[in-house]
């Protein structure tokens, strides 16, 4: 399936009533029943609601889309999909917070313990552990996740 097709996809799935318009309440459910915050819901809401009538339509999200560039397309799908599922996979002990262990062991695995390493980690918590508990949560998580999306 093309990036294209997936984001219809994820349109039709949010549109429950199959009406073309997705609503903010829908947008909300979605996004809740992912693990997603209302920081998020309002950030998807800015980008896509371009009339500002709280209604996301589908020719609002087509345009929109078609202005986003494709790789930045595909992280939207990869957010969609995959955010709570890397957190998961990171924390490893699966007790809700990653570790700096936990990071840089998740970064071996994924096999690019030679483009990052402890200094990297180091640096990822001193921008993203926001409450200097020395973990990282999963709103801390998605934070930095919704900031890398943005440079
Ligand atoms: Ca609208
Ligand atoms: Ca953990
Ligand atoms: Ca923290």
């Amino acid at each position: 399936m093309t990036t294209e097709e997936e984001l219809l996809k994820a349109f039709r799935m949010i549109d429950k009533k199959g009406a073309g318009v997705i609503t903010a309440d829908e947008l909300r459910e979605y996004l809740y029943k992912r693990q997603h915050n209302e920081l998020f819901v309002q950030k998807y809401l800015r980008l896509f609601d371009r009339n500002r009538d709280g209604k996301i339509t589908l020719d609002e999200y087509q345009k929109t889309l078609n202005e986003i560039p494709r790789a930045q397309r595909q992280a939207i799908v990869f957010r969609y999909s995959q955010w709570r599922h890397l957190f998961e996979k990171i924390d490893k002990d699966g007790n809700g917070f990653i570790t700096k262990q936990e990071l840089l062991q998740a970064i071996q695995e994924m096999g690019a313990g030679s483009m990052f390493g402890a200094a990297d980690v180091d640096k990822f918590f001193a921008n993203s552990d926001k409450d200097y508990d020395g973990r990282i949560n999963y709103r801390e998580f998605l934070e930095w996740m919704n900031q890398s999306q943005d440079e």
